[in-house]
Order: C-alpha cells, then structure tokens, then sequence
C-alpha cells in the first residue's frame, strides 16, 4: 500500500504542479480527495487489514491525504496572485484621465417666470390658491358675468368635455371658489395651466397664466395702479416706462390693459417687429371686479369692492427672453431649454 500511495503522491504533485488555472487545479482536487477520489479507495481498503496494520496504513492515508490538500492550497494561492499580478499590469487604471460630468437639468423658462411672478406678489403679501383645471361652466362663465351668448363661450375657443363640464380657459374660477369661502379681506394670485382652443406663433392649445385680485372695503383703481406698477418694475426693471390703457372685460368694470415700452427698440423704431411700430408692448389684463361678480358669491358691491389681473406667463416669458415662437416652450428641445 505504501508504494501505492507514494504512486499516487507523485502522480497528484505533478497534476497539482501542471495546473495553471483554478477550474483544472479543483479537478485535480476531486480526482484525488473527491468522495469518490482515489484517496477513498485507499481507505476502503482499510478494512480488509489485521488491526495493527490498519492503524499505520490509515495514519499513512491520512498523512498523504493532509498533505495534498494543504498542497492544493498553496496552489491556489499561487494562481490567485499570479491573477491578480496579471491584471493589476494589464487592467491598469488612469486616474490622470478627466472625470465624466453629468448633464445638469434646467427649470424650464415658463416655470422660472412662474416662479418669480409668483415671488413678487407673495412678497407684497398675496397667497396663492389653485383649483382644478376641468371645470364646470358656472364658476368658467356664469359666476364672472359671462353670459351664455358670450363670444367667450364659443366652441372656437373652449374645450368641451360636454354641456356643462369644460377644461377650465382661464384661473378665474379659482377666485370665485375662494370667495364663496372666505370673506373679504382677501389678497390672493391664482397660478396655473389653462386651455384655450388656438394655436398659431403666439397661442398653444395650453398655456399658463397667473391671476390675482384683492378685494377689502375700500380698493380703488389707484391700488390695481399701484400694485401692478411696482409688479412690472420689479419683473423689466425699475426703469421701464408702463401705460393703462381702457379695455373692456365682461368681469371687470373699469378695465384696462396694461402696456409696457418695448423692451427691444424702447419706443424708438417705427419699423420694430416686437411692438410693430407702436413702442409698447401689451402685458396684462385687469380692472376693478365687476358688481355682478360680487353678486355671485354674496358679497355687497356696495360695502366691497376690489381690483383684479390676468397675466399671460409665456408672453411673459417670451418678451423677457426674446423667445418670438411661444412653440418652442413645449417643444422640449433640450438645445433650447438648456439656455436659459
Ligand atoms: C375674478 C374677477 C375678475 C381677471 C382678469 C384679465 C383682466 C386679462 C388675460 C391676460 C392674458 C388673459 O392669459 S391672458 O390671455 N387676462 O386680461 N384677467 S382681468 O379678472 C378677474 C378674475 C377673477 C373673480
């Protein structure tokens, strides 16, 4: 048995010494210390010895077998750093080279003029409220004195969902809402996405508009004067010039369209394309809140009374940027978003 086992000890040494990877070097492994390896076979044998031969044939198995496996081990370190060593030479890593940067999102323009309308009316005090955006015709029309013959009411300009149920076309109907809850006084701007069927370079099927409006005791059109000078001040500049001009709207009475000078030839080109000629640029809507509208949520036109605004936040938008296709808003060109 002895020389047996010295034959197998070799044989094993030099299989363990010709595996080069770790897969051949664990074949190895099995083939001779395996449950069914060669090693078992020997101590199958055991049995079939005298009792005193039997304990040193074991010991001798054992010894062999010990010493394989602590042999494989050390194999297997070997192969394991011979690997490591390989890719630490091959796999080398430049940590000269410049890093990868992560394209960094923008807030969309429209949101950032949201955003700084919303910041100039909450700094004077204004709260803001929101309502939803599918309506139903009475707080849409009726509430703000717009009767059912109204050319406002025409198919060409609103989104039906049927009779009575219709994507809201202004953020008007949020004021009425607030006002049939609280009593005045209020100070209150109404953010939000409005629909209007009409589309062309200055009009999308969606656009977004910020209303406001205050109403207490004794507001006067020098408040709505006021408010919405130091408004257009602080969003074009202390500096830029800003004109009331009459208007009618079926909700307010009087109303009045405010103008700023042109922000591109200031007044000075009579061949200008952003104002056509006129010198002044139209920004928003507003007047002192009509008496009907009072009426509709309970309030006394005789003891209340108050101003209102519609701004137009991509007109806004496009003047400050000099954008001259409101499209591009919504195109969702990262080439265009990118820049501002
Ligand atoms: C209530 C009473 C009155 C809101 C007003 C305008 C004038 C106006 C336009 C601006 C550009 C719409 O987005 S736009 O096309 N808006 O001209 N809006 S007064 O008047 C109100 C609102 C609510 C209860």
């Amino acid at each position: 048995m002895r020389e047996r086992l010295e034959e197998l000890l070799k044989d094993a040494r030099a299989e363990i010494e010709k595996s080069g990877v770790k897969d051949s070097l664990l074949t190895v492994k099995s083939k001779y210390l395996g449950r069914k390896g060669a090693l078992q076979g020997f101590f199958k044998d055991l049995g079939s010895l005298a009792a005193d031969e039997r304990k040193r044939a074991g010991e001798l198995i054992n010894t062999v077998k010990n010493s394989l496996e602590s042999e494989i081990e050390t194999r297997l370190s070997a192969i394991h750093a011979a690997e490591m060593a390989r890719r630490l030479k091959t796999e080398k890593l430049d940590v000269t080279l410049p890093g990868r940067s992560r394209p960094l999102g923008s807030i969309h323009p429209v949101t950032q003029t949201l955003y700084e309308v919303e910041e100039i009316f909450t700094s004077l005090g204004f709260g803001i409220a929101e309502g939803p955006e599918v309506e139903v015709d009475y707080y849409n029309f009726e509430a703000l004195n717009i009767p059912r013959d109204h050319p406002a009411r025409d198919m060409q300009d609103t989104f039906y969902i049927n009779k009575e149920v219709l994507l809201r076309t202004h953020t008007s109907p949020v004021q009425i809402r607030v006002m049939e809850e609280q009593p005045p006084p209020l100070r209150i701007i109404a953010p939000g996405t409005v629909y209007r069927r009409d589309s062309d370079v200055t009009h999308t099927p969606m656009f977004h508009q910020v209303e406001g409006f205050m109403v207490d005791t004794n507001i006067t059109f020098s408040n709505l004067k006021g408010v919405l000078t130091h408004f257009l001040h602080s969003l074009f500049g202390e500096n830029i010039e800003v004109r009331f001009r009459p208007s009618f709207f079926p909700f307010t009475e009087p109303s009045a369209e405010v103008d700023i000078r042109c922000v591109i030839c200031k007044g000075k080109s009579s061949a200008c394309r952003v104002c056509k000629g006129s010198g002044w640029l139209e920004v928003l809507g507003s007047g002192m809140i009509h008496p009907e509208v009072f009426r509709s949520v309970k309030y006394d036109p005789e003891k209340v009374s108050g101003f209102a605004f519609g701004i137009g936040i991509e007109r806004i938008a496009m003047l400050k940027y000099g954008i001259d296709d409101i499209r591009l808003f919504f195109e969702n060109d990262v080439r265009f978003l990118a820049q501002y």
